[in-house]
């Protein structure tokens, strides 16, 4: 209780004191890009760090500690910016900290950026989990709530009016979840005096991995000039040989800009051009882009150049570059189209989560982690369960992989949390994420949540909000969220373009029997398609294996157990797979951390990966089976044809 109070103390408090100065940006979501007008600094590295302890966990707050240098107020230490705190001490206390801790770091601002009126200096964070406050020069620049998605502030005003070139960056994050907040979670204070201390706590939630906290992707100073390109929204579809990109650009800080738009092929050549802010690009002989392994040339990309020239009087020029796939989505009752053509999804689930850095962004994991997918013929993944960095999904543009985007509505399970207050947090992390993520061609389909209790009344009115509100966010993609296959009488389904299933036949239903797989499984897929008459993902299956664990007859938790589970589901795939069902995506592309609890053993070992992405059994059973799968679909490049047989291993 005391938890949730202060969170919202704190909230208030610092909403009414937002300062002159500074103020937090509800406009575009443009990923920071150099260009000739613009600049990026990365301030990532290592910042100051210190855990607020203290039994209300508000000290912080109370001593002001964004008034002065943190290591003036009390002890700090190293904390690596991106990375969760959690894994990097050897202090128990860190790892399983909740409540406020506070970043710092002093960072150069070219001189040049202050001097210049004209430059418009932000400062942006990738993520933060979960709430976030923001100091510069301990002045109050911004707050967020929701642990997944960036924020940023315009900093160029306190820059000027303090100290100049050296500023000092404050950042508090609170990791405690609520019934309000996505994902939820709840504060329990254990009262029996005999068996806890007092003010003892727990923090618990419904969902499967751990809550891992602190920054977890780069923060950014970036310049723009004062008159800037705010947005732009590409949609895009084709005709024959022509393809359409329809633009609408959005730019603040000058009333009559004079906007250009060109669009270039990977030679350079300009393909396309037009004036204004809204408008249609034409594109003949157009390169579609194709997901990887559905096509020879895959991944197409165009850069399409948006360049603002503001009113003479200024005479500002901004230029921003997109990369743009050209692309369409369609869903019939039976099928998922990409540029027309049937699209199966024979893809992986993810975390973002990692030995030591926890769920903070790391190329050499992301590079990997695509190797990897592409070495198994993995054409898609879905961001389970909540949006992953921006990085990732341009990765995804340039690769070909088709992503399913999911917002951090995980773990809902308490009728409570179908509330009015929930559903309005809720359909703003959507819009972020639409405004974030609606450029990508990689990103075909939203996910409006995971596994919810959908068979309580409040949510189908919920899920009816969620997946209206997200339509008319953006039309040009489906909408879905993930439902238990156990939900029989589910409130949310109707409203959906796609049904995706999880379910976990003999691992958490009769578990150790995997003859009656084929019987459940048939039976999973003939209910959803009867009731609804919508393609259907299989979107979660899968079973424990500890790597290195063996047994035949096989036994649970062994690779021999994991590859039976696997077949047998795959054996009933491949007979709907002629009739509705659209995709499987296994569960999960690697071992991951979570809570402790007596069904975890050091976390969760579903992965066909370990944690440290080593191949199981598992993975080379999937490989064999999408490069089987791509093959059949006649779409397979040349170069990857018997891709399997060939191919050294
Ligand atoms: C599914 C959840 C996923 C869990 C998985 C499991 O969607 O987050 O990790 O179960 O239990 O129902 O392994």
């Amino acid at each position: 209780m005391l938890w949730q109070c202060q969170l919202l103390v704190t909230k208030c408090a610092l909403l009414a004191a937002i300062c002159g100065v500074c103020r937090s940006l509800q406009g575009g979501m443009l990923f920071p890009t150099e260009s000739p007008s613009r600049e990026v600094k990365d301030v990532s590295g290592l910042w100051r760090f210190r855990a607020d302890l203290s039994p209300e966990r508000n000290r912080g707050f109370e001593q002001q500690w964004y008034r002065s240098p943190l290591a003036q107020t009390g002890p700090v230490i190293d904390m690596p910016v991106p990375s969760s705190y959690n894994d990097i001490t050897q202090d128990a206390k860190i790892r399983d900290f909740i409540g406020w801790v506070w970043y710092e770091k002093d960072v150069w601002v070219p001189a040049r950026w202050i001097q210049d009126r004209g430059t418009r200096i932000v400062l942006r964070v990738g993520s933060a989990h979960y709430y976030s406050v923001l100091w510069v020069n301990g002045v109050k620049a911004a707050e967020h709530e929701g642990g997944h998605l960036p924020f940023e502030a315009d900093i160029g005003g306190v820059l000027r009016q303090t100290s100049g070139n050296q500023c000092r960056i404050t950042i508090a994050v609170n990791n405690t979840l609520t019934l309000e907040t996505l994902p939820p979670g709840t504060i329990q204070y254990m009262t029996d005096r005999s068996r806890y201390p007092a003010g003892y706590f727990v923090q618990n939630t419904n969902f499967d991995f751990f809550n891992y906290a602190g920054i977890h992707r780069p923060v950014l100073l970036y310049t723009t000039p004062t008159a800037h390109i705010d947005d732009i929204t590409v949609e895009t579809t084709f005709s024959d040989n022509i393809g359409l990109v329809s633009f609408n650009v959005s730019v603040l800080g000058s009333s009559k800009p004079a906007v250009k738009v060109t669009l270039s092929a990977h030679d350079g050549r300009c393909v396309a051009s037009a004036d204004g802010i809204r408008g249609v690009l034409k594109v003949t002989d157009v390169n579609l882009w194709w997901p990887y392994l559905m096509h020879e040339n895959p991944a197409y990309l165009y850069s399409m150049e948006v360049s603002v020239q503001a009113t003479a009087e200024d005479g500002q020029t901004d230029v921003y570059t997109l990369p743009v796939g050209i692309r369409t989505v369609k869903v019939t009752s039976t099928q998922f189209l990409i540029n027309n053509k049937p699209f199966y999804f024979h893809g992986v689930n993810k975390h973002e989560d990692a030995d030591i850095r926890g769920k903070g962004f790391d190329w050499p994991l992301v590079v990997k982690d695509f190797n990897l997918m592409k070495w198994m013929g993995v054409n898609s993944f879905r961001t389970s369960h909540y949006p992953y960095a921006e990085e990732i999904l341009q990765t995804a543009d340039r690769h070909g992989i088709v992503i399913i985007d999911e917002c951090p509505g995980v773990g809902i399970k308490d009728i409570r949390s179908f509330g009015n207050v929930s559903l309005a947090h809720h359909l703003t992390v959507m819009e972020e994420l639409v405004r974030r993520d609606k450029n990508h061609p990689s990103v075909v389909m939203w996910s409006v949540a995971n596994e919810p209790a959908s068979e309580m009344p409040p949510a189908g009115f919920y899920f009816k909000e969620l997946v209206s509100h997200t339509k008319s966010l953006d039309s040009s993609r489906p909408v879905t969220y993930i439902t238990d296959s156990n939900y029989a009488r589910d409130q949310g389904a109707p409203y959906v373009d796609v049904i995706c299933v999880n379910s976990y036949l003999s691992w958490y239903h009769d578990p150790g029997h995997t003859e009656l797989i084929s019987l459940q499984l048939n039976t999973q897929f003939d209910d959803w398609f009867g009731k609804y008459q919508k393609p259907i993902i299989q979107s979660e299956y899968g079973a424990d294996a500890v790597s290195g664990l063996h047994s035949d007859p096989p036994m649970m938790f062994t690779e021999e157990y994991q590859t039976t589970v696997l077949q047998n589901y795959h054996n009933v795939f491949d007979q709907k797979r002629k009739e509705f069902v659209i995709g499987e995506l296994i569960w999960n592309f690697a071992d991951f951390m979570t809570a402790q609890t007596i069904t975890r053993v050091v976390g969760n070992k579903k992965g066909i990966l370990t944690r440290q992405r080593q191949p199981k059994a598992g993975a080379f059973l999937l490989r064999e089976r999408y490069w089987r799968i791509a093959n059949e679909t006649g779409a397979l490049p040349a170069w990857a044809r018997n891709y399997i047989l060939f191919k050294d291993h």
